[in-house]
């Protein structure tokens, strides 16, 4: 049998998984009766849930008699991590690129790792169909800037030479022709995607088999079946096993220690298609999954024998984030779902930094709080949901750059290159902001024009470097200052000396004095003080926010307050609408928004925000803006 291992990497949304859709329903993988739902890879909850791939994923396709084995990868740039992990099991990858908004900053970062990796590169320019590209300029400009990318990347002769289609991959169609487009677009030449398939095997080269002196496999990933638990994804690389086999574990111990663990291998399974199909024995070249320990850890090198060597471990980019989990300590913990001692938080954020080599962990002074390190405040809110729908409850703190020393001896931050399309109109508001965040503008070029409502207008395309302090709690303000129409996207691009204090939020909080149920009279009486965060019936604690201030000073008020010889009713009160604002914080708002002497209280059915302090006596209400850090 023939095999091929690919991956398909792209910027978010540029339609990774939706070409795999594709694919795997032309290879014939499922039945004409099945009814699928779209983008069947993004089978996680949190990834239906919010249309985006956050772990990268395998499967296979028949084509003629090779098979091929497929990767689909996330684009979002805070699980980057996924992407260079997953390289290392293929050799070669599509990389797709979205006609009309061309490379961005993560089609640098995962083309870079590929061509570092020796990758061929098949380029898929994807969504010809969009009408910013009729007329083919714009399909023509993208081309150009993704070989200039390649180029620039340092490609080799070979690498630079690369085939290019162009793709609807939500239409399930492919050509290698430029002139063949319009036709394809507009219905009335049919396609399908065999050019794409063709190129999969004939221009990603066939997997290179080493000889190790035995089975070799390195884990670049895991699965859990409830009937054979931990599961080893990745990439035989020498030799074979068969199941029943006694085999070693090359792995490291929690403080970098090697060491040996044999084992018998349970079960061995292939993919096809989207199935793991169980198999007696895996060779050198496919991709195979093994059961057998409990105990697997990504970058393990599995062997046959003592003569067989470890590879080198995966190593992935560093982060650059920390947050503080901790142990919930809030009057009402526990009401709402497991209140976990410190003991099962700590194993638990230990086990996301095994299965994800793009989480560290580490403990504080403190015995209930612990320091988690990641790539990006998206990352840690998927962590958090995740955590928080296995029924456990705890509190985060604000997420903080981790900084290092120079050789100067000097403090360093991260500092990134943040991207941004937006329609000319808003371009001096959102220059502003982040130059107010110490961002330097780059470059400012115009990207194309779009129809709005006052007819066509220009967007433009501007580069900023700016420390990664700087875009913490950025999203949600820049969307509201393009209107929702600017894309937004940042890469890390080095460290350099801390930048000073910084802005972090100009408003205060408003904190409950009390506990009890928030009234709608009293929060009627509140409303020209700020934006609420609750509403009438919520249950309120002592040191809970309850909103934002219009100053920047926080302020402690009583949300509790009923109006006096009537009685209106608490709770489930059916015109609270004529509360001017409230403001519903999703998990990933109460991560951009809180500061430092905050928490944000995590449970399976609520999510609060709370002062760390909560007795309202103990507590000042002037603020120091002023940007925390990881010394
Ligand atoms: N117009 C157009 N839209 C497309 C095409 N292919 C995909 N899309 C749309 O683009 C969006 C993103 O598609 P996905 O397949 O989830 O993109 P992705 O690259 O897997 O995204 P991440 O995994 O989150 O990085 C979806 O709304 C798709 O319907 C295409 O060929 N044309
Ligand atoms: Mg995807």
């Amino acid at each position: 049998m023939l095999i091929r291992n690919v991956c398909i990497i792209a910027h978010v949304d540029h339609g990774k998984t939706t070409l795999v859709d594709h694919l795997l329903r032309q290879s014939g993988t499922f039945s004409e009766r099945e009814v699928l739902s779209d983008r069947v890879m993004d089978s996680m909850d949190l990834e239906r849930e919010r249309g985006i791939t956050i772990q990268a994923k395998n499967c296979s396709i028949r084509h003629g008699d090779t098979k091929v084995n497929i990767v689909d990868t996330p684009g979002h740039s805070d699980f980057g991590g996924e992407v260079e992990r997953i390289l290392g099991m293929v050799d070669g990858s599509v990389l797709l690129v979205d006609a009309a908004e061309g490379p961005l900053p993560q089609t640098r970062f995962v083309l870079q790792k590929s061509l570092q990796k020796g990758h061929r590169v098949i380029l898929c320019i994807n969504k010809v169909d969009r009408p910013e590209c009729a007329g083919g300029t714009r399909i023509k400009e993208v081309v150009n800037h993704a070989f200039d990318l390649f180029i620039d990347l340092g490609a080799s002769e070979e690498q630079a030479d690369f085939p290019i289609v162009y793709a609807c991959a939500r239409n399930g169609w492919c050509t290698t022709n430029f002139d063949d487009i319009p036709a394809l677009v507009s219905g009335e030449k049919k396609g399908t995607l065999e050019p794409l398939f063709e190129l999969l095997t004939s221009a990603i080269p066939a997997p290179q088999i080493a000889d190790a002196g035995g089975f070799q496999m390195s884990v670049a990933n895991l699965g859990w079946s409830d009937f054979v638990g931990r599961l080893a994804i990745g990439r035989i690389l020498s030799g074979s096993v068969t199941a029943g086999q006694k085999i070693i574990r090359r792995g490291v111990t929690e403080a970098g220690a090697a060491f040996n663990e044999s084992f018998n291998v349970l079960k061995l399974f292939t993919y096809q298609g989207l199935q793991q199909v169980e198999t007696k024995e895996i060779t050198a070249g496919d991709i195979g999954v093994l059961a057998g320990t409990d105990d697997f850890q990504i970058g393990d090198t599995l062997v046959s024998g003592e003569n067989v060597p470890a590879l080198e471990r995966i190593e992935v980019e560093k982060p650059t984030l920390a947050m503080i989990f901790s142990v919930n300590t809030s009057p009402f913990s526990g009401r709402e779902g497991e209140a976990v001692q410190s003991r099962k938080l700590r194993e638990r954020l230990l086990r996301e930094a095994r299965m994800n080599v793009a989480i560290r962990f580490s403990d504080t002074e403190l015995p209930d709080q612990f320091r988690v390190l990641g790539r990006g405040e998206l990352q840690f809110a998927i962590m958090i949901e995740q955590m928080r729908r296995e029924g456990m409850e705890f509190m985060v703190g604000r997420p903080s750059v981790i900084t290092h020393t120079n050789a100067q001896g000097k403090k360093t931050e991260p500092i990134e290159m943040a991207t941004l399309d937006l329609p000319e109109a808003y371009a001096s508001d959102v220059t502003r902001m982040f130059q107010e965040r110490k961002g330097i503008l780059n470059s400012y070029e115009t990207s194309g024009t779009q129809s709005g409502p006052t007819g066509t207008q220009n967007r433009v395309r501007l580069e900023f470097e700016i420390p990664t302090r700087g875009l913490l709690g950025m999203r949600t303000k820049y969307m509201t200052a393009s209107r929702g129409e600017g894309l937004f996207s940042s890469r890390l691009i080095g460290y350099s000396e801390w930048k000073g204090d910084m802005l972090h939020r100009l408003n205060g909080a408003l904190i409950s004095d009390r506990e009890g149920p928030a009234v709608e009279y009293a929060l009627l009486n509140l409303d020209d003080r700020g934006v609420m965060f609750i509403k009438p019936g919520d249950k309120l604690y002592e040191g809970m926010i309850v909103g934002e201030n219009t100053r920047n000073n926080d302020m402690n008020v009583n949300a509790c307050r009923e109006k006096k010889l009537t009685n209106v009713r608490a709770a489930g009160s059916d015109h609270y609408e004529a509360l001017k604002g409230i403001r519903e914080m999703t998990l990933e708002r109460c991560i951009e928004w809180i500061d430092d002497d905050e928490w944000i209280e995590v449970t399976p059915k609520t999510i609060r925000l709370r002062k760390k302090v909560l007795a309202t006596n103990q507590r000042s209400i002037i603020r120091r803006i002023e940007d925390g850090d990881e010394g």
